[in-house]
């Protein structure tokens, strides 16, 4: 059985009472004293509690009036996203000195695959100290860490030694520490489910593992087999960084090779068309427009132009490919056309100039 037990170095990261924490951090009168983020009015409801104020009970996702009657110091602060962000991304860089295996799941935790890392250093468990420590030492903030074979079994364990703590379940003790498990502590088995369990009578891990693939699969749909599995050591889930995308393309190559520049024109449109399709999909615009030419005899050439706005519209691609197209002569005939759009806003999030103006920019001034 052991053996069929796919084994990764996976370490979960999971930031401390995060915008609580961050608050503290901002406002030195706040720190070592019940805290939470979210409006004192009685209809607010609680995003974050410092652990100061979790002594009392208070909660997230707790009403305001139930965290006032249980403390009744409770300091109220409000939320401040573009601090969360810089953290988080101070952290996600933290992390990539690791590995580019790096799934941020929200602004304050992230799966790491540190199987192979860039530090060359076979222990998952130093390398979560180290990670820990520079948040510490770059941030000001304390994470929590989870180690295991894993995302499963990192993100429970993320949370035994919180906060300012890592725990690992190392290969052998996987088994044992699953059996052992309350099914509330199990992730992704949430308050229905939890009920369902009891029910059952599953409690722990162990109790989980009597009820066949079959059983769970007909009690609680799809995610009965993530269960059986799990359980059993067994989460194949890969840590899945999502990357920033730097650029978008398409391109055709050409049954035929062509030399009309009204023929190449008409593929290029049909570029620009998906291309608009595909921005508009992923939400992105790009500043530099490239048009890539691959001539018959192999010889490829690259004509780019960055504008001075980002743009997403097929017309306004066209526009600039036209333009590129038409700047030199093709010389020979071509075999393959693309276009690609660099320079993309993911970062800035700046609006992409839309086609109503596109129709102004045509005057000339
Ligand atoms: N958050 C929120 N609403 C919730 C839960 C969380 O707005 N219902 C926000 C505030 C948290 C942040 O997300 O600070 C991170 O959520 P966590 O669940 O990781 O909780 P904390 O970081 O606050 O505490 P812990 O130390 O338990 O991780
Ligand atoms: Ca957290
Ligand atoms: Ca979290």
């Amino acid at each position: 059985m052991h053996d069929e037990i796919p084994i990764r170095k996976i370490i979960h990261v999971d930031m401390d009472a995060f915008f609580a924490s961050v608050a503290q951090l901002d406002n030195p009168d706040l720190r070592g004293k019940p805290v939470a983020v979210g409006g004192p009015s009685d209809r607010g409801v609680i995003s974050a509690a410092s652990y100061e104020a979790r002594k009392f009970g208070v909660r997230s996702a707790m009403s305001s009036i139930v965290a006032k009657k249980l403390c009744p110091d409770l300091i109220f602060v409000g939320s401040n996203f573009e601090r969360y962000k810089e953290v988080s991304q101070k952290i996600r860089k933290i992390f990539l000195e690791y590995t580019a295996l790096v799934e941020p799941l929200s602004l304050d935790e992230a799966y790491l695959d540190v199987t192979e890392n860039k530090k060359g250093n076979p222990s998952a468990t130093l390398i979560a100290k180290e990670i820990r420590q520079k948040i510490f030492e770059q941030t000001g903030l304390t994470a929590s860490a989870g180690i295991s074979i894993n995302k499963f079994i990192a993100k429970v364990a993320s949370d035994i030694n919180k906060p300012n703590g890592q725990k690992t379940i190392a290969p052998e003790e996987v088994l044992d520490f699953l059996e052992k498990l309350d099914i509330r502590k199990f992730y992704g088995v949430g308050k229905v489910t939890q009920e369902k369990m009891y029910n059952l009578g599953i409690f722990t891990g162990k109790d989980l593992k009597t009820k066949s693939l079959e059983y769970l699969t007909e009690t609680f749909g799809k995610s009965g087999a993530y269960y059986f599995f799990v359980v059993r050591g067994i989460h194949r889930s890969e840590v899945k960084p999502n990357r920033i995308r730097k650029s978008l393309g398409a391109e055709r190559t050409f049954f035929e090779n062509i030399s009309s520049e009204i023929f190449m024109l008409e593929r290029l449109q049909n570029i620009a068309e998906e291309i608009e399709r595909r921005l508009k999909k992923s939400k992105v615009a790009g500043k530099t427009v490239t048009l890539k030419i691959k001539y018959s005899d192999f010889t490829l050439q690259t004509r780019s132009k960055t504008l001075p706005y980002f743009i997403s519209d097929k017309a306004l691609i066209l526009e600039t490919v036209k333009e590129l197209l038409f700047q030199e002569k093709v010389s020979n005939s071509v075999r393959l056309l693309g276009i690609s759009l660099s320079n993309l806003n993911t970062e800035t999030k700046e609006k992409p100039l839309e086609k109503a103006v596109s129709v102004q920019l045509e005057f000339d001034f």
